[in-house]
């Protein structure tokens, strides 16, 4: 079954529109809950006034009740981390920071009433690159050392994009006060992160809230922070008593969800003669917008920093990132997370370095990736690859990808008017997030394993349960392939539960390309107890010793005899234990792993790409996409090649259309009249193949995560080749038709 392109068993569901989303919930007696927002990015509050008949709650009463501040997941050294509260008590920071609730008997009341809500505000001056956090890596005397006696030296300067999650649904949630405990559905990628937090501030034992996670119209990793909205809502549904709903508009959510990227980064690179890396060095500013938000500061320190050398061997790297506050939305995880900033970072400096020094940009990749025999290679920026074949997956994007032809199809577009360009781009992607030992080091507030339970019914079906959220993944397919492969049963007997604290009560969630190589080795954890508890079951009805029992192919069997029983015997013993040995064998077959990674898994790949311009408007088309990518073992190829598609749309939406435009604090492009979101019509059919001859060493199914992979690598493939087509050096994305037309124009 691993290996096989199984149909999502899940999409029937949502073909059909039996989906179930948080708005589909309806409770008796349910209030709509609406926010009223600042509309100032940073100001005192002087004053809330409401008409008497409306019930309205502030931060002042959540003060009253003692609820505590919303901490970051992550402190990173001297990390600062102003208060933030659900509802601003004293100030605002941003433009859309929640400063009162608003309850009545539907949405419409409920909005209409927070337009009755006067708040008083006193604007402060906008604050602007105040320090959060400095993050160094890395050894910078060596650095300064090979630039000294560099033969060439590269320089450049470039923005990354701040970027808005945009997932078909809005965020939402709906609490239920029920006695002591609360039950909050949630539309989220951590459930178990969230019962954390909002336990933690409302002082409630994780024990009282449970944390419903249900079907999910897209996360893309936003989706998986803490928001105020779920301390609200669970507050005052205890404080209420009744059941609380709140739903964001999409307008709310260009000014409440976490945004992401939003880099400005200087990097130089010292070369050889012949083009060879000698080191690094890059300065980043990052901004985190107005608090630290979860993993905000950790994407944009230490796991962004630690991906700088990617596929190349330079031998010195030094990066400083700073982390500053603005009046912006806070940022976040993003597909992608740290790592697409870090290719594009390098691959922008090897695109310069080849173009100064007179070197074919493919050749001058060639020349400076890690060979195979390096590895396990030890970067000078801290992570250590346990495997990849990086020249292989390079030379195979090359040949697919019928880059030595180019210059012909360049030549033909100009022909019809077009210019045309060829791109590259090189990536390293830290998957498997995270060990908890290096997140730890990192300034983790948590741990990052996964759990999984795998419990058999007397009928031999298996229902697993795992603490990961599947919001688009097909978790219910891969997961069951795996347990199908274990366990040697068919599909059609599985069941995968997620997103339910009640069901899953421990677990860590869906991000960072985590669910396959952590989830899934904990699955596979589980499925090798059962076999184990499943050999002594059999032992007993075989009347043999469990240690001459084998398990193969869904039956049980005596080494080297013919007696054996299936696993549907063995599964129906451990509930009728007429005859057990009570003393040395426990009824039941059900097993809970835990799996915590030794090291990321590294997943990589070489993604090229062509664009045709027309000089006329500006307007870049792509001609092609071609992804290899090494994710080691491949669980179901059709999904991932979904995942490779929709991560790619990603990050060409970053590279050709997406846009947050910020003036005076104010959020000009929060809209989808004013936000372009990629349309089917920019994307080209993709290509996309994986190379399986890497598999990630130290998980037990080899496997590498693929989720975020398209969105990391576009960027920067999609850059380069405009870059390439203009015949420029500098441009920044996202490349609208107005910025490449004026590229053209100062040429
Ligand atoms: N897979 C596989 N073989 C591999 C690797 C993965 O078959 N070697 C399969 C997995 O079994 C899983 C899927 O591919 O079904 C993605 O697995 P993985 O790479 O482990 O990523 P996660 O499941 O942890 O998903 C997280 C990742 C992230 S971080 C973002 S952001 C993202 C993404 O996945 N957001 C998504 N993909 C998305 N897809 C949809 N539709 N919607 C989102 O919000």
């Amino acid at each position: 079954m691993i290996g096989a392109p199984v149909r999502r068993v899940e999409d029937w569901r949502f073909l059909t529109g039996s989906g179930r989303f948080v708005d589909d919930f309806a409770f008796p007696g349910m209030l709509h809950c609406a926010l009223v927002r600042s509309p100032h990015p940073h100001a005192r509050i002087r004053r809330i006034e409401s008409p008497k008949e409306l019930l309205v709650l502030t931060g002042r009463d959540m003060e009253q009740d003692g609820v505590g501040p919303m901490r970051a997941g992550w402190e990173i050294p001297a990390m600062v981390e102003p208060q933030r509260w659900a509802l601003a008590r004293e100030s605002v920071r941003h433009v859309g920071e929640p400063v009162a609730a608003v309850f009545a008997e539907t949405k419409d009341l409920a909005e209409d009433a927070a337009e009755r809500v006067a708040v008083e505000y006193e604007p402060l001056p906008l604050i602007d690159g105040e320090a959060c956090f400095r993050w160094t890596r890395g050894d910078a005397a060596a650095v300064d050392a090979a630039f000294a006696g560099a033969a060439h030296r590269v320089d450049i300067e470039l923005v990354n994009n701040r970027l808005c999650g945009a997932a078909i649904e809005t965020r939402g949630m709906i609490a239920l006060g029920e006695g002591a405990g609360v039950t909050l559905y949630c539309a989220t990628q951590t459930p178990h992160h969230i019962r954390s937090q909002v336990c933690a501030e409302l002082g409630l034992p994780e024990i009282e809230l449970r944390v419903v996670s249900p079907d999910m119209g897209g996360g893309f990793g936003y989706k998986g922070k803490h928001y105020p909205e779920e301390t609200i809502v669970a507050w005052a549904a205890r404080r209420l008593r009744r059941p609380v709903k709140w739903i964001a508009t999409r307008q709310e959510s260009f000014v409440s969800d976490t945004q992401g990227r939003d880099h400005r980064t200087r990097a130089s690179l010292a070369l050889d003669r012949d083009g060879r890396f000698l080191a690094l060095r890059v300065r980043t500013q990052a901004d985190l917008g107005a608090y630290v938000s979860t993993f905000g500061a950790a994407i944009a320190g230490p796991i962004y920093s630690a991906l700088l050398a990617g596929l190349y061997r330079t031998p010195a790297i030094h990066a400083e990132v700073t982390g500053v506050f603005s009046n912006r939305v806070p940022t976040d995880a993003y597909r992608g997370a740290g790592r697409p900033e870090a290719c594009y970072v390098l691959e922008r400096l090897a695109d310069k370095a080849a173009r100064e020094l007179g070197i074919d940009r493919a050749e001058i990749r060639r020349r400076n990736l890690v060979p195979k025999e390096a590895m396990p290679y030890r970067t000078p920026i801290g992570p250590t690859y346990d495997c990849g074949d990086f020249p292989r997956v390079f030379e195979r994007a090359l040949a697919v990808s019928r880059y030595e032809k180019f210059e012909q199809r360049r030549i033909e577009a100009k022909t019809r008017g077009r210019l045309r360009g060829i791109g590259l781009a090189c990536y390293l992607e830290s998957s498997g997030v995270a060990p908890s030992r290096l997140a730890g080091m990192m300034g983790a507030r948590g741990g990052f394993y996964e759990a999984a339970t795998v419990r058999v019914a007397p009928d031999a079906s298996v229902t697993a349960y795992l603490g990961t959220h599947s919001h688009g993944q097909g978790h219910a397919t891969t997961f069951a392939q795996i347990l199908g492969e274990s366990l040697g049963i068919p599909l059609e007997k599985i069941s995968i539960v997620e997103g339910d604290t009640a069901a899953v009560p421990v677990g860590t969630g869906t991000f960072g390309s985590r669910s396959i190589a952590v989830g899934g080795s904990a699955l596979h954890a589980a499925c090798r107890k059962i076999i184990l508890k499943g050999r002594k079951i059999a032992a007993h009805l075989l009347e043999a010793s469990a240690e001459d029992i084998q398990f193969e192919r869904g039956n049980f069997q005596v080494a080297g005899t013919d007696r054996a029983v299936t696993f549907g015997e063995v599964a129906r013993a451990a509930y009728v234990p007429h005859d057990y040995p009570l003393a040395s064998l426990e009824p039941g077959l059900d097993e809970t792993a835990f799996y915590d990674p030794p090291n990321f898994a590294f997943s990589n790949g070489v993604h090229v790409c062509e664009v045709e311009v027309d000089p006329q408007t500006g307007a870049a088309a792509l001609a092609s996409y071609h992804a290899v990518d090494d994710i080691g073992t491949v669980i179901n190829p059709m999904i991932v090649e979904g995942q490779v598609h929709g991560g790619l749309a990603q990050g060409i939406g970053q590279a050709i259309a997406e846009r947050t435009v910020y003036e005076a604090g104010q959020f000009l492009s929060g809209s989808f009249m004013d936000y372009a979101l990629p349309r089917a019509a920019d994307l080209p059919a993709f290509f996309s193949e994986t190379d399986e001859t890497q598999p990630c060493t130290h998980n037990p199914l080899g496997a590498k995560g693929c989720g975020e992979s398209g969105a990391i690598a576009a960027p920067a493939a999609v850059t380069s080749a405009l870059l390439d087509a203009l015949g420029v050096t500098g441009l920044d994305m996202p490349a609208t038709p107005y910025r490449v037309w004026q590229a053209i124009m100062r040429k």
